[in-house]
């Protein structure tokens, strides 16, 4: 009796560890460069938009004020964004300095932004609007020479198959029909992939409502790879990557802290990073929310980013007449600007050359690292640590001066008397 108990318990820990984990993936060249592509491009939209925009109060809205489905779903109804307008919304992206976006093409609520066969409950079928947002952002996309992801809920608040609050046991919840769920997914997917064959990427959310489920990964990153082998993965699991997986998630915290308690277990893999924020405290519209942050912390979050080798995705919540509101356009196009006298610090570097320093950070490019001077210590100097390397200039970014410097050993000392504290990020071009 024991031994059969044992073997048992022996088979499901070995189906659980394959159901998880194919440790087989070898990401296809196309995919590898595809990743070297996202980590130069280093800044990207968020976009967290579906029927909750209607009631202004976020997109978990359905869920804090215990909504439920039958009555949720009447939004539907009321979702109209005739202001839309793709080449708007790219180009705001592109003025910004953004190099891709990311929109949710379905959220926790279960409503499909895009237009799907698997559901009744999407954008064409269930709204007055009756067209696909998601088909002219991905035409316009392509024009514009901005990349596309889709955001994807794994999570499901009102399916009857995905059976919210469900317990789990063996690793399926005990009440609807997981097996059924699992292919909803599928389909889905294979939509998503197969009738916007430009799109770049799937951004996998809510992992974290179900630990012990078997959400059969390796059979739906498997099937994405097949699709589209360049199709990078990445699942906001908060957990450190798995089999897979093409890049590595981090929410509201840069990757290696956790300020947001989000991060605790996400220990830090080798595929390229990527961190997202919002704007003010939401993801989704909400119209009582002025909690804006500021063009310099979203200027710093973007150069810490980088300098810790990730990416930044920073979010938007578009209204529901299909216009994102001016606090975030206005505030985007500001760090527009300063990507125009800045962006080749960013774009294309590599971040981790020398660890965060109390003043900044710096990314690197070939022969040539960019300091970022974000905090301007009182004394006017700071000292990079580029161990054997011979600096032989360094300028400022901004208009090009050449700057005094001394090299003691291992560290550089740059003089900083004519920089102004008032800097957003005082960049000092280092070339070796
Ligand atoms: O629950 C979601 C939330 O609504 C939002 O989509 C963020 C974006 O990172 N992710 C989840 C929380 O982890």
């Amino acid at each position: 009796m024991k031994r059969n108990v044992l073997i048992i318990v022996l088979l499901l820990f070995v189906f659980k560890a394959n159901a998880q984990q194919s440790s087989s993936y070898v990401p296809s060249p196309s995919n590898l460069k595809a990743r070297e592509k996202f980590m130069d491009m280093k800044f990207g939209l968020f976009i967290h938009w579906g029927i909750y925009s209607v009631l202004g109060d976020g997109e978990w809205i359905m869920h804090t004020r215990k909504i439920p489905y039958y009555n949720y779903r009447r939004l539907a109804n009321f979702f109209n964004p005739q202001e839309f307008n793709a080449k708007e919304w790219v180009a705001l992206a592109k003025n910004s300095g953004m190099k891709y976006i990311t929109i949710t093409s379905r959220h926790h609520d279960g409503f499909s932004m895009f237009n799907t066969k698997a559901s009744p409950y999407n954008i064409v079928d269930a709204t007055p609007y009756k067209k696909d947002p998601l088909k002219e952002l991905a035409d316009e996309c392509v024009k514009e020479g901005i990349e596309l992801r889709f955001y994807y809920s794994l999570l499901d608040w009102g399916r009857e198959d995905y059976s919210f609050g469900s317990k789990i046991v063996n690793g399926k919840p005990v009440k609807g029909d997981w097996d059924s769920y699992i292919n909803f997914m599928k389909t889905q997917l294979t939509e998503l992939i197969t009738n916007y064959p430009s799109i770049k990427g799937i951004w996998f959310d809510g992992d974290w409502e179900r630990k012990d489920v078997n959400w059969h990964y390796d059979e739906i990153y498997a099937l994405i790879h097949k699709l589209n082998p360049e199709i990078m993965i990445g699942n906001n699991h908060h957990l450190a990557p798995k089999a897979g997986e093409d890049f590595q998630l981090f929410e509201k915290d840069l990757p290696g802290n956790n300020t947001a308690g989000f991060s605790a277990g996400a220990k830090i893999g080798t595929i390229p990073l990527e961190t997202c924020e919002t704007m003010n405290g939401s993801w989704g519209f909400n119209i009582n929310d002025r909690s804006y942050k500021s063009v310099k912390q979203l200027v710093h979050y973007l150069v810490n980013a980088a300098g810790r080798d990730a990416n930044f995705l920073l979010n938007v919540g578009p209204m529901p007449n299909g216009k994102i509101q001016p606090e975030f356009s206005d505030t985007l196009l500001k760090i527009g600007d300063w990507m125009k006298v800045n962006s080749e610090s960013i774009y294309g570097t590599r971040g981790n050359v020398v660890a965060a320093q109390l003043w900044g950070v710096v990314t690197a490019k070939e022969k040539i690292w960019y300091t970022h001077v974000l905090t301007l210590p009182d004394n006017k100097t700071v000292t990079v640590p580029v161990g054997n390397k011979k600096v032989r200039s360094a300028t400022l970014l901004d208009g090009n001066r050449k700057l005094k410097f001394k090299q003691d050993k291992g560290d550089l000392t740059i003089n900083l008397e004519t920089a102004s504290a008032e800097s957003l990020d005082t960049v000092v071009k280092l070339t070796f």
